[in-house]
C-alpha cells in the first residue's frame, strides 16, 4: 500500500468537496491574467474593511459580474452591482471565467458574481464560510493563480478538524454539497513559488451564483 493510500497524505474527503489539480494550463493561466487585469483597469482593488471593527482586511479585492460581494464597517458582508470606491457598475464576468463554471460547477444557471482576491507576501484570508448568497445550494468555484497558497478546510462547525492542502496555479476548487458550508481559508502565500505574476503573490477568482433563480 502506498503512503498516500495509507493516509500518510490524506485527499480531502468532504463531501462535494473537489480539487481539480492543475485544471488550466499555462495558456489558459496567462489568457485568465490577461482578463483579470482588464476587469482591474475598469474596477480597481481596493482594501476593504471587517463589519463592525472597521479593521482593514489584509487581502485587497475587487469583482466582476452583475454583483459583486464587498465588505465594510457599516454595512456589513453585502453584494451590490458597483464598486464601492469608483460607484461604477462592475464589469461583465470574461466569458472564459464562465465557461470554466460550465464545465466544473454541474449548475443549470450561469454565476452572477466573481470576487477576485489579490495576496501579496505575508497576506491570508481568515477561516469562513461563504453565507451570505441567498443561493445556498449552488456549487462556489474558485481558481488559483500565482504563488502557492496554503488553503485549509473544515467542518460546519468552526472548531472542526482542518485539513490542509496546497493550491498551485491553475487549480480549480468546487465547493458543492456539504463543503459549500465547510470552513476554508488561506493560512499563507509563498512566495516564489510563481512565476505568473510579473510582482508575485497570488490572485484568487471565486464564481458565485447568488440570487435564487
Ligand atoms: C482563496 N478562497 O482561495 C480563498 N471560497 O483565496 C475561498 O474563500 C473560497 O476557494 C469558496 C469556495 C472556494 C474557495
Ligand atoms: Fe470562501
Amino acid at each position: 500500500m502506498s503512503l498516500r493510500s495509507q493516509n500518510k497524505v490524506a485527499r480531502i474527503m468532504i463531501e462535494g468537496f473537489q480539487h481539480l489539480e492543475g485544471y488550466l494550463d499555462l495558456d489558459v493561466q496567462r489568457r485568465c491574467l490577461e482578463m483579470v487585469h482588464g476587469v482591474l483597469e475598469k474596477a480597481p482593488l481596493y482594501r476593504p474593511r471587517m463589519p463592525r471593527s472597521g479593521k482593514l482586511f489584509s487581502i485587497l479585492m475587487s469583482n466582476c459580474g452583475d454583483l459583486g460581494w464587498v465588505s465594510d464597517k457599516d454595512g456589513g458582508y453585502r453584494y451590490q452591482s458597483f464598486h464601492p470606491e469608483t460607484r461604477e457598475p462592475w464589469p461583465a464576468i470574461p466569458l472564459a471565467f464562465l465557461e470554466i463554471w460550465g464545465k466544473v460547477a454541474d449548475w443549470p444557471t450561469p454565476p452572477e458574481a466573481c470576487l477576485i482576491n489579490s495576496y501579496s507576501e505575508g497576506t491570508k484570508l481568515g477561516s469562513h464560510v461563504d453565507a451570505d448568497e441567498p443561493e445556498k445550494y449552488a456549487p462556489v468555484v474558485s481558481v488559483s493563480l500565482g504563488d502557492d497558497a496554503v488553503f485549509h478546510v473544515g467542518g460546519s462547525n468552526r472548531a472542526d478538524p482542518k485539513q490542509r492542502l496546497i493550491l498551485k496555479s491553475g487549480d480549480v476548487v468546487v465547493l458543492g454539497g456539504a463543503a459549500r458550508r465547510a470552513y476554508h481559508g488561506i493560512d499563507q502565500v509563498v512566495p516564489g513559488t510563481s512565476d505568473l505574476l510579473p510582482g508575485g503573490g497570488r490572485i484568487n477568482l471565486t464564481l458565485r451564483r447568488v440570487t435564487v433563480a
